[in-house]
């Protein structure tokens, strides 16, 4: 039986054989089916639900998440839902990052809502590394054991004069390969370095290992662009349920 508990904002399932025991004193014990002994966690003081889910179908309405995320540079609030239809609504008042966000979204098919009041006053900085570390966080917890997934991705993604390739492992093992030279310093107002910015918080706080390259191009919007959609078709190759292994972690270890 899968077992998940919602705490706070994250979302924690795993197999048990009876139901989880909440503990005074904010630990959670339970059995594992697979592992045999007792497993505890510390978790938050607050809102601590556990239900069952019978069906994959239960499993999959679970992938979603929302994170928010205040610091003295930024606050931010993101929801994903991984089993959307690439819906968004993102409001960064960066106007080319709010353009590359929805792409993101709308090419992986991640429905994506994204409000950050950043200190733009300063520069866009903050706010584009910091909604990256925040989406990144929102699609861990929404993969949550990754069970059932198909995990790779890859994507050749031509737009115009640009060719960028990106391909991604949702492994758990952040590393991120950036071969994508931008020959102007700006598009428009915006830094194009922050695309590189956004995607080393992204694969990092994501789990990702993540590599892109530029293969072809001379226009910076159209490189820019061409990224955010290759890892967004790597995106939604990597996350979508594989029928062929719809119980299994995608891996030899037994996890991710
Ligand atoms: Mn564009």
């Amino acid at each position: 039986m899968i077992y998940f508990l919602a705490v706070g904002h994250r979302t924690v399932q795993f197999p048990c054989r009876v139901p989880p025991v909440f503990v005074p004193g904010m630990v959670l014990m339970t059995f594992t089916s697979r592992l045999g002994f007792a497993f505890s966690c510390p978790i938050g003081a607050h809102r601590l639900a556990a239900y069952k889910a019978s069906d994959r179908e239960e499993r999959y309405d679970m992938r979603k998440a929302t994170v928010s995320r205040k610091t003295a540079e930024t606050t931010i609030e993101v929801t994903i839902d991984l089993d959307g239809t690439g819906a968004y609504d993102n409001k960064t008042g960066v106007g080319f990052f709010d353009h590359m966000l929805d792409q993101l979204a709308r090419h992986s098919l991640i429905d994506m809502t994204v409000r950050c009041d950043g200190d733009l006053h300063i520069d866009d900085h903050h706010t584009v590394e910091d909604v990256g570390i925040a989406l990144g966080q929102a699609l861990t917890e929404a993969l949550g054991d990754k069970r059932g997934i198909r995990r790779y991705g890859d994507c050749h993604l031509t737009m115009d004069d640009t060719l960028v390739r990106a391909a991604l492992d949702l492994s758990a093992r952040p590393f991120l390969v950036w071969n994508v030279e931008i020959p102007t310093q700006k598009i428009g107002t915006f830094d194009t370095e922050l695309v590189r910015e956004f995607f080393q918080a992204f694969s990092a706080h994501g789990g990702i290992t993540l590599h892109v390259d530029r293969l072809n191009g001379f226009n910076s919007h159209h490189i820019a662009e061409a990224a955010f959609k290759a890892v967004a078709r790597a995106m939604r190759d990597a996350v979508e349920p594989d029928p062929r292994k719809a119980d299994a972690i995608p891996s030899t270890k037994g996890m991710l």
